[in-house]
């Protein structure tokens, strides 16, 4: 499995790591500020949170009388991993968790899913999967091929059938056979936006009913290609259903990991995975410490 750390690599080392190339012998004057906030708005981290980062910077280097650049280092390290607090454990601890997942097309549901899933059965839970992704047959197909690859049972309904009632027997196989998880996969495009968000709303309903406090996890899946346009798609869901954390998929491929930062600071939301690869183990479960280890390069395996 690819660690956090080597899927940061493009990341680190397009922007992040020009950050740590300012912290030389110098002294902290105007220009490092301009360069900090111009590398940090280049990397992703979105206006809003560049500006509230440097901010927070300012404020501790002159009460704490920093002057040096090198020193810098510390604390810019510190202030990021304020930005990711610790979001405590996952909501799953019930007889039957249910999990939603949703983004835009092609953003990797359907891959962090087949991920996740091999991930709780190796924690020894019994797993299902709902296709309730019916837009497209090609798309329940490829979220079976997953579940034969797990081996865990996946429900599907007919092509352009109700996602909903997918869900729905989904719920009634994962209780008749005692399942701990369910995860239910979704549509990523319909024929409009609105015919979407209308569709999600409606199988997060269908679920809370069937399901006591269901779905109990609702993660929206980001394309890390994207960076903080992400974060506007992001906007479309909130309204539909209440996405509780971030799966940041592909990050292995992408040079906007400080998206994160803003993820967490402008979208008050945790990242729980990210995807570093396109294999089945290529989900690791997100870690502050690692991240920070992984933008600033603090290791000496770069
Ligand atoms: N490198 C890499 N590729 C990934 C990752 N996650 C997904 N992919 C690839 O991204 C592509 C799209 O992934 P899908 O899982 O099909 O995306 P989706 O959101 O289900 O797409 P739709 O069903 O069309 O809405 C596939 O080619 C995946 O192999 C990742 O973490 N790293
Ligand atoms: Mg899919």
């Amino acid at each position: 499995m690819k660690s956090i750390f080597e899927s940061l690599r493009k990341t680190r080392n397009s922007v992040f790591g020009q950050i740590v190339n300012l912290f030389g012998a110098g002294e902290i004057d105007d220009s490092t500020w301009e360069d900090i906030e111009s590398l940090l708005i280049q990397g992703d981290v979105g206006v809003e949170t560049t500006l509230a980062l440097v901010e927070r910077l300012r404020h501790r280097v002159e009460a704490e009388g920093i002057y040096r650049t090198q020193n810098l280092h510390r604390v810019l390290r510190e202030e990021i991993r304020s930005l990711m607090p610790d979001p405590g454990p996952l909501n799953l601890d019930w007889p039957l968790a249910v999990v939603l997942i949703v983004g835009v097309n092609g953003s990797g549901k359907t891959t962090s899913i087949g991920k996740l899933a091999a991930h709780y059965k190796a924690q020894g839970k019994k797993v299902v999967l709902a296709a309730a992704d019916t837009f497209r047959a090609a798309a329940m197909d490829q979220l079976e091929v997953w579940g034969t690859r797990v081996g865990v049972p996946v429900i599907k309904g007919p092509e352009g059938g109700d996602p909903s009632a997918v869900a729905f027997d989904a719920m009634k196989h994962a209780q008749a056979h005692s399942a701990d998880v369910l995860i239910v996969d979704t549509a990523g495009r319909l024929h409009t936006q609105h015919n979407l968000m209308s569709e999600l709303e409606k199988v997060q309903r269908v679920i809370s009913r069937r399901v006591a406090w269901a779905p109990h996890e609702t993660f929206l899946v980001l394309d890390a290609a994207t960076g903080q346009n992400g974060l506007i798609q992001a906007q479309q869901f909130f309204a539909a259903v209440k996405v509780t954390g971030i799966i940041l998929a592909k990050l292995d491929g992408s040079s906007r990991g400080g998206m994160v930062l803003s993820i967490g600071h402008q979208l008050h939301l945790p990242v729980r995975f990210v995807g570093t690869g396109e294999h089945i183990e290529d989900l690791a479960p997100f870690d502050p410490e690692a991240f920070c280890d992984g933008l600033l390069g603090d290791r000496s395996d770069t």
